[in-house]
């Protein structure tokens, strides 16, 4: 994308990361030779098909070595986050038999609700922990919510659309004291922050390839040794029988790539970006006024800020961004069109007034000094011309 495929626009602006990321073009270049040259099944007995299984066996290292994973066995490749999230819950669930107790928290993903709820509407008891107005758990309600039926617990490690960040070693040191199974949603995590299994106690861990600039159409769950969980696609022996299908060898061979770029560039991402983000709030904040920062600024991911805009929709600003060549969204990509203000923002009592003209700006090691200074000097404009037709603000 440049500024050629938006006619309207001079620049390009893309601060869209939390919903996917460029690929990185070092990632495309490994995964080339899987198109032309390397097209074998890794399965197959000969040569051609045993060579790429090596390559395959290469990227789960590199998988491996990103989350501190003692056993490269432990990291199953899927097709997207929302596979490994479903497998987690679902998997653990019917691991155990019967109807058991789920618990999870109100500002999930919805690859993570969805299957909750799907569990619950079969039989299941389904707990959902609510946050404060910061967008913060409280550790206490997640510890009175285990019972000996709980079979498992899903806690994402940083929110999508707020980038909070939750106490995860704490949590999961809390749930498997409880003798309770542990997954974490880390999709948004990888390349941000430091993620290491041997410090946190989680049994299960999903990851996606096009949150840190692999494509789109490859996951991960990480499944600790000896955790039971059962295989969501039945069929082949493939991923040591814990995920049915011929492995996607281009799309893997690309995710551990981006896993070894994460780790190159997690420095920067956690001091530069940080920077540019902190710049962008601050100088959105000081030029336009009647704005709030939704969710914990202390515990966030370095990439994310989520910023209302009392009195006007999200959706508007977004259109006039986009005409300006700068591309922002107003929660996760996957519930935008929707009109009802988002559940994370409903889970965290912001006023429908400011949840309504929430929009999140999520950067990536591409941007620069320049992308933030534009996206500051385009704001207060179309605040204000949006703001003299609003009707929320006559009401004020
Ligand atoms: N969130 C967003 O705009 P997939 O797309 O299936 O690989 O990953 C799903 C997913 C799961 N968990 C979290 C925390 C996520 O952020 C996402 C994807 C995007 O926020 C697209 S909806």
């Amino acid at each position: 994308m440049n500024a050629a495929d938006n006619p309207r626009a001079n620049r390009i602006v893309y601060m869209d990361n939390n919903a996917t990321t460029r690929v990185a073009p070092e990632v495309v270049d490994a995964m080339i030779p899987f198109f032309r040259d390397y097209w074998g099944n890794p399965s197959s007995m000969h040569t051609f098909g045993g060579r790429v299984a090596a390559d395959i066996e290469r990227a789960r290292q590199q998988v491996a070595a990103l989350i501190g994973a003692a056993d490269p066995s432990e990291i199953i490749f899927t097709s997207c986050g929302t596979e490994s999230d479903n497998m987690a819950v679902r998997g653990a669930v019917d691991a155990c038999g019967g109807y058991p107790h789920v618990v999870t928290t109100r500002v999930e993903h919805p690859a993570v609700l969805g299957v909750c709820r799907y569990l619950e509407s079969r039989g299941c008891r389904l707990s959902e922990l609510g946050v404060d107005a910061d967008g913060r758990l409280n550790l206490d309600e997640l510890r009175e919510a285990l019972t000996a039926r709980t079979a498992v617990v899903s806690v994402m490690w940083a929110n999508n659309e707020t980038g909070v960040v939750f106490p995860i070693e704490e949590i999961a040191a809390m749930v498997k004291n409880a003798g309770v199974l542990f997954h974490t949603d880390a999709v948004q995590v990888p390349g941000k922050m430091p993620i290491d299994v041997r410090k946190v106690p989680v049994d299960m861990l999903s990851l996606s390839g096009h949150k840190l600039h692999a494509p789109k159409g490859i996951g991960v769950l990480y499944v600790r040794k000896g955790t039971k969980v059962n295989s969501l696609l039945l069929g082949g022996h493939q991923e040591g029988g814990k995920r049915a299908g011929t492995e996607n060898v281009p799309y893997i061979v690309g995710l551990g790539k981006a896993c070894e770029l994460a780790m190159e560039h997690l420095e920067e991402e956690t001091t530069r970006v940080a920077a540019l983000r902190d710049r962008l709030e601050e100088g959105i904040l000081a030029t336009c006024p009647d704005t709030r920062v939704n969710g914990d600024r202390a515990n966030r991911l370095p990439n994310t800020t989520n910023i209302s805009f009392e009195f006007i929709e999200g959706e508007s600003i977004l259109l006039h961004l986009d005409a300006l060549g700068v591309a922002a969204s107003s929660g996760s990509a996957c519930t935008s069109g929707s009109l009802e203000p988002s559940h994370v923002m409903r889970a965290m009592g912001v006023p429908f007034t400011a949840a309504h003209g929430s929009i999140r700006y999520s950067l990536s090691r591409y941007n620069t000094e320049e992308d933030v200074d534009y996206v500051i000097e385009q704001m207060p404009p179309i605040i204000q011309r949006l703001r003299e037709i609003s009707p929320f603000v006559g009401a004020k």
